[in-house]
């Protein structure tokens, strides 16, 4: 009470010269500490090079702390402008979230091109070997929420804006390379299956729930997407270790409008990785936002991330040979039957200045793309190119959201569309309409030669709602892509198959979905029943015979296409006082040797002081870090802090989770006493390194490229032995 009233008084004291609005001028010195209320808070007035606070009208603020009042404990004032303006702002902050991609991060870079593509498209991006064009990646989970966690298991969204010299080309792919469905109408009762279910909203950002299987168990066309999804693939380590693909067959036309067929794929240069399930749970809960951190942090060390730009080219006679249709995108065309070619590298180098204004008012519609690139007639893509443009009508309020700098095309505008919702591009001159009369003052004018041409492709038929029979063919690619896969992969696989059909509570749905499987491998059909204890239903009916024997391609398995050693990777080093100096000094030369980074974990923030007396702060109390955030640990402990460690649920759970997870574990002799509490040591194997020497250290960060050790899975993982 005491504090009010001198509050109070001292707004007495300050009411006569603030009737009229006062700039404080900057120049004056008027910093001051008084009290606010109970707290009394310091205020930082405008001085020196702090700029004044003013309303969106630029009027200069005077006091940002109290509302307009009638008197000190009286009503407060509508006429307050400062208020009602900040107030008003500020409850129209949000725009609606995407629909669909709703949470996801993006960053800054630009393509370079390493191989001309000018023999097949006349686009300019693809013609000058060693150009770079501007570009802007936004990635994203599909089914959570903007504020959902990180390691959902989802497909991560892969959206390009490439700024070329003529238009923007937005490639919005996905990290998986073929969909869930082969028609656009069946789009929002896909997303609406996999949403959380309408009346209980949840469960948030996953697919393991009734409506999402009811969904899928009904739509075998969905069956090559379900092995992806239930792959790792998606639950990615990293954004940088991913693929991006474009899915659909896209055209490009050259110079004399002649067609070529032309799929995309994004390559990531540090190979793929991704985390195991029971990890990317304990990820959520650790650091929810685990991959914006990751790519904010990599690219701010100047470790940029880097995909080079693949392309599978073929014509209308491979695709008329081809035992798929190129228009379904629920088929790939396997890289051993048509190589990917490098043309180019994605490089991303700059982090957005403000989330908002880039990562959130990005707009991607498939439909932009420049002069030389065309669309097939995939129907997903048909569909998606009206969906996306109308989708950002009503996500940013208006037809001008090419005015926003992150929409702004890099090269002239000039066309007749003018006003609407915050115009920012207003043309001058009075002709506004075409054909005009005004001459050169009369506006831009079409060019036949530069502009944008379609493909003039023959096109007759009833008009009908029909599914082509090339379409029919639902299981072999999936199989194709099971068999693909390294044991470990296919285990995972199961394993996933069995937790998200454990969470569908109607039984009837479990053994549908099983139905599916026993196209897909007998093997697989076999472990997902059994784990789920459930009795072999039977097939479910195909509707073309499962070609069996397509052949398995590397290009389709994640530990094929690993890294080649430990670059860009995390070691954690866990810390205590007394810990090996020289130890711990050997191994951040390795880490840096290898172009990895490291973060120490320590029982307190304040960090250590190791065994010669130096000091080092900590990134993370144990607690805050746990082994889940890194990709190898190395524990350097001392006996004293080894035994204090062995009495710690959290340094437990590390060491535990470390192994269950199958990474390598680097360790100090002392280190024994926490792994024999946390009762590991009997079983310790071949990819837990006991650190004795530098070289030990060298040699165990060097193993860490490797990144798991997988024979290890099958004896922690009750699952692999039932
Ligand atoms: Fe999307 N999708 N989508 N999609 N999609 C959107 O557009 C849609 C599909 C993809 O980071 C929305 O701006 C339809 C396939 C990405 O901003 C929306 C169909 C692929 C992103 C939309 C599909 C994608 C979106 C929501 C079926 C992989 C995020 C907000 C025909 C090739 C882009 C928005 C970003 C976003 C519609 C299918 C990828 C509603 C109708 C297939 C990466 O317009």
């Amino acid at each position: 009470m005491a504090a009010s009233k001198k509050t109070e008084s001292k707004k007495k004291a300050s009411e006569t010269p603030k009737k009229a609005p006062r700039a404080v001028a900057p120049t004056i010195e008027t910093q001051y500490t008084e009290p606010q209320g109970e707290g009394g808070e310091t205020h930082q007035i405008a001085s020196g090079n702090i700029a004044t606070l003013t309303t969106d009208q630029g009027a200069p603020v005077a006091d940002d702390q109290n509302t307009l009042r009638q008197g000190a404990r009286g009503p407060a004032l509508l006429e307050d402008p400062h208020f009602r303006e900040k107030i008003f702002h500020f409850d129209h902050e949000r725009i609606p979230e995407r629909v669909v991609h709703a949470r996801g991060y993006g960053a800054h870079g630009f393509f370079e091109l390493t191989k001309s593509l000018s023999r097949v498209t006349r686009a300019d991006i693809f013609q000058r070997v060693g150009e770079r064009t501007p570009a802007f990646v936004r990635f994203s989970t599909v089914a959570g929420n903007k504020g959902s966690f990180d390691l959902a298991r989802d497909v991560r969204g892969f959206a390009v804006k490439l700024y070329t010299k003529e238009g923007n080309w937005d490639l919005v792919g996905n990290n998986i390379p073929v969909f869930f469905i082969q028609d656009a109408i069946k789009f929002p009762d896909l997303i609406h299956a996999a949403k959380p279910e309408p009346d209980r909203e949840f469960p948030q950002a996953q697919t393991a729930h009734d409506n999402f299987w009811d969904f899928i168990s009904l739509t075998p066309e969905s069956m090559h997407m379900v092995m992806w999804i239930m792959s790792d693939r998606t639950i990615p380590r990293s954004f940088r270790f991913m693929e991006g693909f474009g899915v659909h067959s896209f055209r490009f036309l050259d110079a004399k409008d002649r067609s070529t067929f032309v799929k995309f794929h994004w390559k990531p240069r540090l190979g793929l990785q991704s985390v195991v399930w029971n990890e990317a749970v304990k990820i959520n809960g650790a650091d929810p936002d685990f991959h914006r951190r990751d790519l904010w942090d990599a690219i701010n060390g100047g470790d940029f991330p880097e995909w080079d730009l693949g392309v599978q080219i073929f014509d209308q006679a491979f695709a008329d040979r081809f035992a798929f249709d190129i228009l379904d995108p629920t088929k790939i065309i396997p890289e051993e039957e048509l190589p990917v070619q490098i043309v180019g590298r994605l490089v991303l180098d700059r982090v957005v200045d403000n989330f908002f204004a880039e990562t959130e008012q990005v707009a991607f519609c498939t439909q932009n793309v420049p002069p030389g690139i065309d669309f097939s007639n995939d129907p997903l893509l048909q569909g998606r190119n009206f969906s996306y443009l109308d989708t950002q009508l009503k996500r940013l309020g208006g037809p001008n959201f090419t005015h926003i700098p992150i929409n702004a095309p890099k090269c002239p505008v000039a066309h007749f569309q003018q006003d609407g919702h915050m115009a920012m591009r207003n043309p001058v001159g009075r002709a506004n309409y075409e054909p005009n009369s005004w001459g050169a003052e009369g506006g831009p004018r079409e060019n036949p030669a530069r502009g944008m041409r379609s493909f003039a492709e023959e096109a007759e038929g009833p008009k009908t709602r029909l599914r082509p029979e090339s379409f029919a063919d639902h299981y072999s690619q999936a199989r194709q892509f099971y068999v693909s896969q390294t044991p470990i992969e296919q285990k995972h696989i199961g394993d996933a198959l069995v937790f998200e059909l454990s969470k569908v509570e109607r039984p009837d749905i479990r053994s549908r979905m099983v139905s599916h499987l026993i196209h897909i491998d007998g093997e697989l059909a076999n472990t997902v029943a059994d784990g789920l204890a459930l009795p072999m239903p039977k097939p479910a009916i195909a509707a073309r015979p499962v070609v069996a024997d397509l052949p398995p391609s590397d290009a389709l398995s994640i530990l094929k296409r690993g890294p080649a050693g430990f670059a860009g990777r995390k070691l954690g080093i866990l810390l205590t006082d007394g810990a090996d100096a020289a130890l711990f000094n050997a191994l951040v030369a390795a880490a840096g040797k290898q172009k990895a980074v490291y973060e120490v974990i320590a029982p307190k923030i304040g960090g250590v002081t190791l065994s010669d007396g130096t000091k080092v702060a900590a990134k993370h109390k144990i607690d805050g870090g746990p082994s889940v955030l890194f990709d190898a640990v190395a524990i350097v402990v001392s006996s004293e802090g080894a035994a204090l460690l062995a009495s710690d649920g959290a340094a437990k759970d590390f060491v535990n989770d470390a192994f269950g997870h199958c990474k390598f574990i680097g360790y100090s002799p002392e280190a024994m006493a926490l792994f024999e509490k946390a009762g590991l040591a009997p079983d310790l194997d071949e990819a837990c390194i006991e650190l004795s020497s530098k070289r030990g250290a060298a040699g165990f960060v060097e193993s860490c490229g490797k990144l798991r050790h997988w024979p290890r899975e099958l004896k922690v993982d009750l699952d692999a032995k039932s």
